[in-house]
């Protein structure tokens, strides 16, 4: 059986972006692949937050994860700080990476420039981390949305690097981009796209928001004076962002989207999508709320460090002894 990896990192809580980009794919892939699901938390911290609001937000996210249909009998999910080895890793990458490489990553670059100086260490090298997190279990695939294949790519290329400079250890894994729901963007700044950190709320549906509050969200979501239903990001990025989160949600194509809704009316489209959003996430917040307080999120998290670690250790194990960092006879 293939193997599947990717995490999510709650720096916040969930939104529709993460759940059409990442979650709902990796419900459909734990059905053919041995699939890898990890709680990012070290990279949550690459930027301040505040101890208790963290705490709660990868609670959410576990449950969230659960809730979205994850099964911990299938997949594996685990906790980042769990299986410590990670960290290690990251540190004998960084030590594979240079530094061009990290100054290339477009996530640095775009936040370097907005954030006057104060951007941290852990930030700039957060890509090898992420190295680590991957090459740790050889996974075949990793499913991420598109602003996150550049650093699938460096991955690649520190894996290349690394079993050349001493001796095969690392599969080279694929990155795996879905046609829909790729990149979900902000509903009232339709050319960014949907983050959970966002400051303003306005474009983001978080998972557990309420159904009135998506329904205030999409109805002023920011369109265009075209009065035209067409799939054009250019040109009309609201409307295409609409047409494409209902692909997403629906699992249909985007021309099968606008051939059903090519004479409504803004003001009807947007109420239709909400209704979609609403209809979507209804069942995922039903259950999140029977298991958000249970021993199923603990349990979990359990079962999947023990899997998890007994992988990591024989990795890292393996690669301190191919550099040279062990004194013990093998
Ligand atoms: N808007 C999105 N559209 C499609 N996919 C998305 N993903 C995130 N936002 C969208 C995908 O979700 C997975 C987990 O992402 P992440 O939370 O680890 O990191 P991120 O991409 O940096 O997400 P945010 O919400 O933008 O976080 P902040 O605001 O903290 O920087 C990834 O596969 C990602 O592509």
């Amino acid at each position: 059986m293939k193997r599947m990896l990717s995490g999510i990192k709650p720096s916040g809580e969930l939104t529709l972006g993460n759940y059409l980009g990442a979650l709902k794919r990796f419900v459909t892939y734990q059905e053919e692949y041995d699939m890898f699901v990890f709680i990012a938390n070290l990279h949550c911290i690459t930027i301040y937050q505040d101890p208790t609001q963290l705490k709660s937000y990868l609670k959410n996210a576990v449950a969230l994860y659960l809730a979205c249909g994850l099964d911990p009998d299938r997949s594996t999910i685990f906790l980042q700080t769990d299986v410590p080895e990670h960290a290690q890793l990251g540190f004998i990458l960084s030590c594979n990476t240079y530094l061009g490489e990290l100054n290339r990553m477009t996530q640095y670059k775009d936040k370097a420039a907005s954030s006057e100086g104060a951007l941290s260490v852990g930030f700039y090298t957060y890509p090898t981390l992420m190295a680590a997190d991957i090459l740790m279990y050889d996974p075949d695939f990793v499913p991420v949305g598109d602003d996150q294949k550049q650093h699938v790519e460096l991955t690649r290329d520190i894996a290349e690097r690394f079993n050349n400079r001493y001796s095969p250890t690392f599969n080279i894994p694929e990155p795996l981009i879905a046609k829909t729901g790729a990149r979900i963007m902000s509903l009232s700044e339709p050319t960014k796209k949907m983050s959970k950190s966002d400051v303003s709320d306005k474009g983001v549906i978080y998972l557990l928001d309420e159904p009135n509050i998506i329904r205030k969200k999409v109805r002023s979501a920011t369109t265009d004076s075209c009065a035209a239903i067409n799939f054009d990001p250019q040109n009309q990025p609201g409307i295409s962002n609409l047409i494409q989160i209902v692909a997403a949600c629906q699992d249909r194509s985007i021309e099968d989207v606008v051939a059903t809704y090519k004479d409504y009316q803004y003001g009807a489209f947007k109420d239709a999508v909400a209704t979609i959003i609403i209809d979507t996430l209804t069942p995922i917040q039903a259950r999140y709320k029977e298991i958000i307080n249970s021993e199923l999120l603990e349990q979990t998290l359990m079962k999947g460090k023990e899997k998890a670690q007994h992988i990591a250790r024989r990795k890292l194990e393996k690669v301190q002894r191919k550099i040279g960092l062990e004194i013990k006879k093998k």
